[in-house]
């Protein structure tokens, strides 16, 4: 048995790190208290985390269940959903089938994308030239919102109608697309106005505003 009673997740900073803001949003999503530990990347907090082996992978999110470490983020999602599936997963199969692998896709995929618009939760960008492999990945993770839509209930603007599993595995992408101002269809836009106006996207949004720790590698080269 895990000990639910008992959560603590490690995240990195919320400005920069979009799977830990995977594994935060399951946390918020299990309903469940959890306590989290923010390990400022580069920093010496973070490197002595992997010290102790506090990050199996040497990578954020990793979420303890009580003495168990969970350490990446589509391993939190599934841990956090066995304990409350019908938050996490849609009731119909099919449903829920699509949803397992839109979810596995984005974890396993979307490479060029992810390096084209980095991660930044806060500035608003300009669009960069988006080479062909992106505008591919793009138009697939357009494609894919859709047949989730297609098969949401009427209960909600969200991936499968409430905000589930798979809205926490996209709502990093929505961010993206936000930032750095990628043209999208107005169904994609409806979807992406739902995701930001979340109230946990928009505390993400507001603790990534309060911190002060500033990555070179990571901010906008102007
Ligand atoms: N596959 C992992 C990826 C985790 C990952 O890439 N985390 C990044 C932050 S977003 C990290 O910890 N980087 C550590 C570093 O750059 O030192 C997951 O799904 O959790």
């Amino acid at each position: 048995m895990l000990d639910f009673s008992r959560l603590r997740l490690l995240i990195g900073n919320k400005r920069y790190s979009s799977w830990s803001q995977r594994g935060w949003l399951a946390a918020k999503l299990s309903g469940l208290p959890f306590e989290e530990d923010v390990l400022p990347m580069r920093l010496e907090g973070f490197e002595d985390a992997k010290a102790k082996g506090r990050l199996p992978a040497g990578q954020v999110p990793v979420l303890f269940v009580g003495d168990v470490m969970v350490w990446d983020s589509q391993a939190i999602l599934e841990t956090l959903g066995e304990r409350e599936p019908a938050r996490f997963w849609p009731a119909d199969p099919r449903a829920r089938a699509l949803a397992r692998c839109v979810v596995a896709e984005m974890h396993a995929g979307f490479a060029d994308l992810r390096r084209t618009l980095p991660t930044i939760y806060g500035p608003k960008l300009p669009t960069p030239d988006l080479p062909g492999a992106v505008r591919s990945q793009i138009a697939r993770i357009e494609h894919l919102w859709a047949l989730c839509r297609a098969q949401a209930t009427p209960h909600g603007p969200f991936l499968f109608g409430p905000f589930s599993a798979a809205d926490c595995f996209y709502a990093p992408v929505v961010t993206r697309f936000d930032a750095y101002g990628v043209t999208v269809s107005p169904e994609t836009r409806a979807y992406m106005d739902a995701v930001l106006a979340h109230d946990w996207v928009r505390q993400w949004y507001a603790d990534a505003a309060a911190e002060e720790w500033r990555i070179d590698d990571y901010e906008p080269k102007p």
